[in-house]
């Protein structure tokens, strides 16, 4: 009801004072989201063979803001909860997948912002079927204008593999279709080839595999250096057709692609121990943020894929003070401020929690729980208001 929206926004509007000079240097430009399916953060200036599993990204990361300590805060809606979280800087829920149980629901989407504050458009491209993830329906209720799905593209025998369209001839025949939008739009491109099992035709190959014990790790060092193959594809063509210049580009993996399953043949390749500590850090995600002519920096501090919205509209200089949500501008998140994961688990500066067990993740020792419970209460603090506002449909409430 209307008393507990007023409870979360006080809550919300009480975090937010962030602020850092870079606040509207992308000031009506073009918003490009890329979701990389399955993409780990390890694999960002690795080599196997010595070949870099991700080159375009090294040199690109070299030009941007690189965020190397942003972890995967997804549930089990996988791919639309990454979606989610970047839109709306909610939770995702405990179960199932918001797109798909609460498509009704009123949010405060970026889309529906910047239609606001800058009278843009939005835009998802996507080689999937529209339906998938329900996000046909929920891309609608999210203020997206079109959804260039699946019966967009040209699909052959040929140019697909594993969910379909391969993402090279996927960012190919998107362009026509990117020329043509209004301007200023936010365009969001999810790839889909680097996705498990990580089937790859020879042709697609750049790279051998890698040589560990586990056959899904082998294969997913060569599916992501297609997938990085595809985006330097992407910026070629943007850049051919005039389309680079003006817009803020915003690159997230999302979520991990080695699951625990796996995840030995990822420790082999690493030269790691299999720890709690270790399991953690593979659970990063890159995060970056691109525009043209800018200077590259590395941001060490932590968080979430549900910092990547306030994020972007703190650099398209729109005042995060009316927005209720949980994220937070990364160029001045409170560095000891935890990252919240679905489970109840968290990492923040010093200490981690995970399966029950308070970490110092300087001496990676277990420790005394009460180092973690401050960080803990925030931690159902936030899971809880999320889950009010999405199961009490309180955005109606909210404006
Ligand atoms: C399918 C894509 C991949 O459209 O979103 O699915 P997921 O990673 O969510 O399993
Ligand atoms: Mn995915």
């Amino acid at each position: 009801n209307e008393a507990d929206a007023q409870a979360v926004n006080s809550y919300i509007q009480n975090n937010d004072k962030e602020q850092s000079d870079l606040f509207g240097i992308a000031k009506g430009k073009n918003v490009v989201l890329i979701s990389l399916e399955s993409t780990q953060n390890f694999v960002i200036n690795e080599t196997v063979n010595r070949e870099e599993i991700t080159p375009f990204l090294n040199d690109l990361i070299k030009d941007s803001y690189y965020f190397s300590n942003i972890y995967d805060q997804t549930a089990q809606g996988k791919t639309s909860d990454a979606e989610f979280m970047v839109d709306t800087g909610l939770y995702p829920m405990p179960s199932g997948s918001v797109f798909v149980r609460r498509p009704e629901n009123n949010f405060q989407s970026l889309p529906l912002i910047l239609k606001e504050n800058g009278d843009y458009k939005a835009y998802t491209f996507h080689g999937n079927d529209a339906e998938f993830w329900n996000r046909d329906q929920m891309y609608r209720t999210l203020g997206y204008e079109h959804f260039y799905a699946k019966q967009n593209y040209d699909v052959t025998e040929e140019n697909s593999i594993n969910y379909g369209i391969k993402d090279i001839p996927f960012f190919e025949q998107s362009m026509d279709d990117l020329a043509a939008l209004p301007e200023p739009y936010m365009a969001k491109f999810i790839t889909l080839s680097n996705h498990f099992p990580f089937l790859l035709d020879e042709e697609d190959q750049m790279i051998e595999q890698a040589d560990t014990e586990e056959g899904v790790v082998n294969r997913y060092v060569t599916t992501v250096r297609y997938e990085d193959a595809a985006l330097k594809r992407f910026f070629e063509l943007l850049k051919e057709q005039g389309m680079y210049e003006d817009t803020l580009f915003v690159i997230y993996g999302d979520h991990y692609g080695i699951s625990k399953k796996y995840e030995k043949g990822v420790h082999e390749l690493l030269g790691q121990e299999n720890t709690p500590l270790n399991h953690l850090n593979l659970q990063q995600v890159p995060l970056i943020i691109h525009m043209s002519g800018q200077k590259g920096r590395i941001i060490d501090t932590i968080g979430g894929e549900i910092d990547i919205r306030a994020t972007i509209l703190h650099l398209l200089g729109i005042s995060p003070y009316q927005q209720t949500s949980f994220s937070h501008n990364l160029f001045s998140r409170d560095k000891d401020k935890p990252v919240i994961f679905r489970d109840g688990s968290m990492v923040a500066r010093d200490y981690a929690y995970l399966d029950n067990l308070c970490y110092d993740r300087n001496s990676e020792q277990v420790v005394e729980g009460k180092k973690c419970s401050p960080y803990l209460d925030t931690v159902r603090k936030e899971l809880q208001l999320s889950d009010d506002i999405i199961m009490g449909d309180l955005f109606r409430f909210i404006d």
